[in-house]
């Protein structure tokens, strides 16, 4: 593990990002875990996980040539990953993100910030079903760039539309990376290691057991 992965995952500790509980997700599934990266509402913590992003980016040598956030979470992450970028790294790079509904007066349309085009990286919060990935890939190809890979903080490593997990599928069809910061093996690792934990670590094996891949 790298020093700013575990960095990471002490920041979404301290910040509650990450909880466990009874969860329903967007797909349907009942979840005894739950990544909300709406806890990142300070400027130091967002600064922190714009850190954590660009290294992310620096680390997987993964050529991009500018950033996507798919709204709403996308949007403020991928800003953050754009400012650790050139603050940090000395790479300015354009960025640009997507409105929900299209506007029709003033500049228009639903893409705001820099034009799509050449390699495009998608920066997001969290990947399950990969449903929410697959609509920013299809407004990035509608627009004639390429999808360079995908930036995520949390791997659910869950099933997509077949054995494989979602993130697993989105390499195999679209040839491209997706890069996450931590997985569910780490939050498994992590709930493995603390006793108090002990009945967590067991509902998320469990879990694993019915939706993930693998383990
Ligand atoms: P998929 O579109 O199924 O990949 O789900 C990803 C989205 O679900 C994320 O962008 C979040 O909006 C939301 N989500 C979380 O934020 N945290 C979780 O731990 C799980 C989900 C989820 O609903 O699956």
């Amino acid at each position: 593990m790298h020093d700013y992965q575990r960095d990471f995952i002490e920041l979404t500790l301290q910040r509650e990002v990450l909880r466990f509980g009874d969860f329903t997700l967007k797909s349907g599934r009942q979840s005894p875990y739950f990544f909300n990266m709406g806890r990142i509402d300070s400027g130091a913590a967002l600064a922190q996980l714009g850190r954590a992003y660009a290294e992310a980016v620096v680390h997987s040598g993964i050529e991009v040539d500018m950033l996507f956030g798919p709204a709403y979470k996308g949007i403020a992450l991928a800003a953050a990953t754009a400012i650790a970028l050139a603050d940090r790294h000395g790479r300015d790079l354009p960025w640009a993100y997507n409105r929900k509904e299209a506007k029709d007066h003033g500049e228009g349309g639903v893409l705001v910030g820099a034009p799509l085009k050449g390699r495009v990286l998608i920066v997001d919060d969290v990947m399950t079903a990969g449903t929410a990935v697959r609509e920013s890939l299809a407004l990035i190809r509608a627009q004639g760039a390429t999808p360079a890979g995908v930036l995520i903080a949390l791997d659910r490593q869950e099933r997509g539309q077949s054995a494989l997990s979602a993130a697993q599928e989105v390499t195999a069809e679209f040839g491209i990376p997706v890069i996450a910061i931590t997985s569910l093996g780490d939050v498994l690792s992590y709930a493995g290691e603390r006793p108090e934990l002990a009945s967590e670590h067991a509902r998320l094996l469990a879990y694993r057991q019915q939706y993930g891949v693998g383990g």
